[in-house]
């Protein structure tokens, strides 16, 4: 597999400068995150580094992969927002080697979460939500919430989310409403 060197040079080749930063800042928080969860930090690193690894590629490449790999056809109604995690994760799977699927999944559900997420993917949704670079309204209560109990922080995030979609008039993926339901207290 590749070095940590060789992934942050392929990760920065494909990403502006900015984008290349907040994916090191979404690195350390998984880190922080992953001490505070009993997690292999190793893993909250690289699955941080190349989370948006796919970000910046055109929409031509994501309808490509989705007929490649063969994965759910539905998602060719969807874009770049949903494409980037779900379909990303089988780019970084193909380019970067990364074979591990808990660092996968993390990738594949770190923007619409998911009904069965592990610490990991928790960690990376959250990472991507509260990194030091991110500030919105509300970012701070999110990152009191998340440090004190991840799975609250994913209903932070989660319920923010739908609100900000439907204040926007924005189409929901499915995805995003199975997560919240999946982790709100009181869902059966
Ligand atoms: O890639 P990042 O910008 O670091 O962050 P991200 O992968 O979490 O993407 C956040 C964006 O994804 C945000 O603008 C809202 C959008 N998004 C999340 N859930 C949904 C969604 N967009 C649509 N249309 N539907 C969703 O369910
Ligand atoms: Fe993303
Ligand atoms: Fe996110
Ligand atoms: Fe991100």
């Amino acid at each position: 597999s590749y070095s940590r060197e060789e992934l942050l040079s392929k990760i920065k080749q494909q990403l502006h400068e900015s984008r290349f930063k907040h994916v090191q800042r979404v690195e350390k928080t998984a880190i922080q995150l992953a001490q505070e969860n009993d997690v292999d930090p190793e893993k909250a690193s690289i699955a941080g580094l190349v989370h948006d690894y796919a970000k910046q590629r055109s929409d031509d490449d994501f309808r490509q992969a989705i007929v490649d790999y063969q994965l759910d056809p539905d998602l060719l109604n969807w874009g770049n927002a949903i494409w980037h995690g779900i379909v990303g994760a089988e780019l970084i799977k193909k380019e970067l080697k990364i074979f591990d699927e808990d660092i996968l999944d993390a990738v594949r559900y770190h923007t619409t979460g998911s009904t069965y997420m592990t610490t990991l993917a928790k960690i990376i949704y959250m990472a991507d939500y509260i990194e030091p670079g991110r500030n919105f309204p509300g970012v701070e209560m999110a990152r009191k919430v998340t440090h004190d109990n991840l799975d609250d922080g994913v209903v932070y995030q989660t319920a923010s989310t739908l609100n900000y979609l439907i204040s926007n008039q924005k189409p929901i993926y499915p995805k995003t409403i199975e997560t919240y339901n999946a982790w709100v207290p009181g869902a059966s």
